[in-house]
């Protein structure tokens, strides 16, 4: 692979449901993903991980292929009702996504 100057590291947690999209959408920029399985620590989703390496200038680029490809869902988190006689569980909604994304400066990159 060409040696392109790395600037930045995009760390972007995305559903798994958008996960497929949101990788086709980085490889119409040209940019490599690596794909790591994650799970979320407050519902303990299936979620992925994306780590994506941007050379100068594509920071945009890259915010606005995951803002297309991730969407935001309401998930049901079921907790027992406090008081209830009976552990009848309640489903409380809770919106997640579209992506959590972590954008730092890269010191050094290296392939070899
Ligand atoms: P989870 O930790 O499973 O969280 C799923 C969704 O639950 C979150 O969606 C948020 O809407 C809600 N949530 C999380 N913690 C909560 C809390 N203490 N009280 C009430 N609601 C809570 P998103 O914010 O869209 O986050 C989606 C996933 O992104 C998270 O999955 C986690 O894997 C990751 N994430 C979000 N913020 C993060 C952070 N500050 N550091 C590391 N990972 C993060």
């Amino acid at each position: 692979m060409e040696h392109v100057p790395i600037r930045l590291l995009m760390t972007a947690v995305v559903q798994e449901q958008d996960v497929d999209l949101a990788e086709r959408a980085l490889g119409t920029l040209d940019l490599p993903v690596i794909h790591l399985s994650s799970t979320g620590g407050f519902l303990g989703r299936r979620n992925a991980t994306l780590l994506i390496g941007l050379p100068e200038g594509m920071e945009k680029e890259a915010m606005a292929a995951l803002q297309k490809s991730c969407r935001q869902r309401v998930e049901y988190l079921a907790t027992p009702l406090e008081g209830a006689p009976l552990p009848i569980p309640t489903p409380i909604p809770v919106t997640v996504g579209g992506a959590t994304v972590f954008t730092l400066p890269v010191e050094r990159f290296e392939e070899f």
